[in-house]
């Protein structure tokens, strides 16, 4: 296959690209199988970040093609507004058996962005069955990032994502982030110092009343802005605060989620457990989009009020628990059970964390962050070129055949789970051999 002209690459408005430049030059990937992708001209990619995040078993898993063909044929759709169909209830009990105990009522969405302006939903209008629906606060972190839709920019904390939009959501407010690089550079692991940083929700709470607040939303690890890891204690102290003050705790764990961190999720990997998690990408491994918001039993019981013949959440999309999607999904569960790679990352952080580690004294590398299979290294900027020097790295490495992702000036990888080890030192090799010519 050749490389398109300028012309057949016109009418499509990419995504968090910048068109122009990307269509001067286009990347395009045409197959992809296990731990690769293969580009238009039929160069092979090791993927280091699951395509983005999401492909946790690996590319066209056998298992996972097939549920989904059969399904195409067998049942393409059905509407889920007062229908259904089996495989809907058969993906969220999988869902629930993976998750915490009394996390075990789950609700389909068809994205991260639409799991997020799901759970935000849903904790405004639990307050609201229960008599308090003052709470109308919702609060963020900044640094956070929570998709694209209204809810989530709001309550996100990532300026060029919120700059263009307006006011968004009114009454939300955010709490300070954890990153601190003159306490915590080259942690290795969870840094120790941080935990008091959730005591910055105290603040807001001072300044608004918690009978006003709603809930509040972090990402366990912060993913797009940079692998941001939870300082010891950081995560228990939020959820306890929660709980003295009747706020709801959301964990977005659209890319924890899954096995990222070692555990099915990072709720459990760092033992606190929030009121709702909302999930996508690993949930059916990237092959169908698809989301879902996992709630605590009694936050669905607070709903199962009222006469029953009424709606009680009016809330859903026309493609929530969308047939391919709950077919493919079923068959990623599958895969991963059958693989044990829930639990890989675990298994395989020792050796990623050092093969990251020997990075560590390159050039302008400033730290190092892993937990699991996820891994960010920051790079100091370039004076008065802020993304350059990140974004050159990503070409380079690109050019040497290995897929990474950049966010401002920190690399970031989060390889399928089912790297090896041989695998990892490819991915290291390159990108040291990159961050050594790029300097
Ligand atoms: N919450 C979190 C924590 C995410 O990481 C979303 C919500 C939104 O999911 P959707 O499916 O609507 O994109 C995400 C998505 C990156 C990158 O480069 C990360 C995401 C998306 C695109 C790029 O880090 N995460
Ligand atoms: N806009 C219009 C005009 C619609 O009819 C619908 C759904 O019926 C939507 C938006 C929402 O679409 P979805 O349910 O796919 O999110």
């Amino acid at each position: 296959m050749t490389t398109p002209s300028p012309a057949a690459l016109d009418a499509y408005w990419m995504p968090f690209t910048a068109n122009r430049q990307f269509k001067k030059a286009p990347r395009l990937f045409t197959k992809a199988l296990g731990m690769h992708f293969w580009t238009d001209d039929g160069r092979q990619v090791l993927d280091g970040v699951a395509g983005l995040w999401c492909v946790n078993a690996g590319h066209a898993r056998p298992k996972i093609v097939k549920a989904i063909a059969e399904q195409a044929a067998e049942l393409d759709y059905a509407p889920p507004f007062q229908m259904a169909h089996p495989k809907a209830f058969e993906l969220a009990h999988k869902v629930a058996e993976l998750a915490p105990a009394g996390m075990n009522k789950v609700f389909f969405t068809n994205s991260g962005s639409e799991s997020v302006d799901t759970a935000l939903k849903m904790a405004l209008a639990y307050h609201r069955v229960r008599g308090e629906g003052q709470r109308t606060r919702l609060i963020g972190r900044e640094r956070g990032y929570h998709g694209v839709n209204f809810g989530g920019i709001s309550v996100g904390g990532m300026v060029a994502n919120r700059k263009m939009f307006g006011t968004m959501l009114g009454g939300v407010d955010h709490i300070r982030h954890t990153h601190d690089p003159a306490r915590n550079a080259f942690s290795n692991g969870q840094p120790a110092n941080g935990a008091e940083l959730a005591e910055d929700l105290e603040r807001l709470i001072a300044l608004h009343d918690a009978s006003t607040i709603a809930a509040v939303i972090v990402e366990p690890v912060a993913g797009s802005t940079g692998v941001l890891i939870p300082p010891v204690g950081y995560l228990n102290k939020l959820r306890q605060i929660c709980d003295q003050h009747g706020i709801l705790l959301i964990f977005d764990e659209v890319i924890t989620g899954f096995g990222r961190t070692g555990s099915a999720f990072g709720a459990q990997t760092f033992g606190v457990t929030p009121d709702l998690i909302t999930t996508a990408k690993g949930l059916t491994n990237g092959c169908v989009p698809m989301g879902a918001v996992i709630a605590k039993q009694s936050v669905y019981d607070t709903f199962m009020q009222g006469p029953e013949h009424l709606i009680e959440f009016f809330h859903g999309y026309t493609y929530s628990a969308h047939p391919l999607a709950c077919a493919a999904g079923l068959a990623t569960l599958e895969t991963y059970a059958e693989e044990g790679l829930l639990t890989r990352a675990a298994e395989l952080q020792g050796y990623f964390t050092e093969a990251l580690y020997s990075l560590k004294g390159l050039p302008n590398v400033i730290d190092i962050r892993t937990i699991g299979l996820v891994g960010g290294i920051e790079l100091s900027s370039r004076p008065g070129a802020p993304t350059q020097r990140a974004f050159d790295i990503f070409l380079d490495c690109y050019n040497a055949g290995v897929l990474i992702r950049t966010t401002g000036d920190t690399i970031a990888l989060s390889p399928p789970l089912i790297i090896e080890r041989a695998q990892i030192d490819q991915l290291v090799g390159t990108l040291a051999t990159a961050i050594k010519r790029v300097a």
